[in-house]
């Protein structure tokens, strides 16, 4: 493919300029934001994330903040998970639906404080829909997108480094739970959570000025860590069952259909706007739904359109994301399968750019 024409559209972030010092190779494009795909290599990446530390530049997770009386009702309105029981300090990922019960994002929902609501939003302009609820219920609360930009540290090696900047309390941080921390007389929030299963935490860095002091810091207390520039890598959130909306998953799904029934509560998120059209779902059952799946052969091509899941010549689902796998030694892949051959082991085709090739359904993810 061509390369990208810079503009301002493209926005750059706070730590644009170490990631182009760190000598970024690839981008792509998240939210009309820059986002780093390659350093050294996406297999080079991946092993370095699963044995070191990486810094990454997930400015892109953009945050729609909610902030006044009514910010709780407003995001039970967006979601199908029950919020009731979430307290100040906690983060949850939670399916955000329209009221056919499609897909409009799966972001990481933050509760600041009762009355302030940070949605760390995936792939898709999820504001509009926000201030347009916000604004037709005439809701008390003040809808934005702030100056906030996730940094993510990710890797087995993400604890020590985050202990000697911000000191050992952070050991202290629950999985998708956060504490206030301070830098350079700053408080930022920082959340042990992350797009891998290698561990890890995401500051959500406020106000663009300290971002590079902030990376540097990391890049400079991490040296003896050997700490890189990472990013979110293919390989790893495929073996991880991580979704990416646009890519498994869109508007023309429901949660269920994703395999994120488990984060739906919808007899008790009472508010919620997809409410009654996910009861009819829920109760029918959704007759496709995302499945990890083993591709044969060599190294699969990029995946940058859905290739044609077959059976006996018919079609009855599609390949979303896949990649080869060094560590399980197989092309790994995301897809949606028909409720025919959903089942594990069940012996399917996938139809790649470059021939048709055997391929099975796996009963769950590789990590
Ligand atoms: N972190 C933050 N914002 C984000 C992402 C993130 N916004 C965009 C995108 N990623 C949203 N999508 C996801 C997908 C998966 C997870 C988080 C955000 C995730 N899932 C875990 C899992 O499925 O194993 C844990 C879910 C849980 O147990 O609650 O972490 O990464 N800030």
């Amino acid at each position: 493919m061509a390369l990208l024409s810079p503009s301002r559209r493209l926005r750059r972030t706070p730590f644009s300029d170490g990631v182009e010092a760190a000598g970024v190779k690839a981008y792509t494009i998240y939210n009309h934001m820059l986002l780093p795909t390659v350093f050294r290599s996406v297999q080079e990446d991946y092993h370095h994330l699963k044995s070191a530390v990486q810094i990454w530049d997930v400015s892109c997770e953009r945050q729609v903040e909610l902030r006044g009386p009514d910010a709780g009702r407003l995001m039970q309105m967006l979601t199908p998970r029950d919020l009731r029981k979430m307290q100040v300090g906690q983060c949850f990922y939670v399916p955000i639906v329209d009221e056919t019960g499609g897909m409009l994002n799966d972001p990481v929902a933050v509760k600041v404080t009762e009355d302030r609501w940070w949605i760390s939003i995936a792939d898709s302009d999820l504001l509009y829909w926000v201030k347009a609820i916000a604004h037709g219920w005439r809701l008390d609360v003040l809808v934005d997108e702030p100056d906030i930009s996730p940094l993510g540290i990710q890797g087995p090696k993400a604890e020590e480094l985050m202990a000697r900047v911000f000191g050992d309390s952070i050991k202290g941080v629950g999985f998708f739970r956060f504490g206030w921390f301070e830098f350079q007389g700053r408080d930022l929030l920082i959340a042990r959570s992350g797009y891998s299963k290698q561990g890890g935490f995401e500051i959500y860095v406020e106000g663009s000025d300290i971002g590079m002091p902030l990376w540097n810091a990391l890049m400079e207390a991490g040296k003896d860590l050997d700490v890189h520039a990472g990013c979110p890598n293919l390989i790893e959130r495929i073996e991880g069952g991580l979704l990416s909306y646009g890519n498994d998953m869109t508007d023309d799904n429901t949660p269920h259909e994703c395999g994120l029934g488990r984060f739906c509560d919808t007899q008790t998120a009472i508010g919620c706007i997809g409410r009654d059209a996910l009861l009819r779902v829920a109760k029918e059952g959704p007759i496709q739904q995302v499945r990890a799946i083993a591709i044969d052969g060599d190294a699969v091509p990029a995946c940058d359109r859905w290739w044609p899941i077959l059976a006996k010549g018919k079609k009855v689902g599609q390949v979303t994301s896949a990649a080869w796998s060094p560590d399980f030694n197989t092309n790994v892949s995301i897809g949606m399968v028909r409720m025919t051959h959903w089942d594990a082991d069940t012996a399917i085709q996938v139809q790649t750019p470059d021939g048709l090739r055997d391929a099975a359904v796996y009963e769950k993810f590789w990590i």
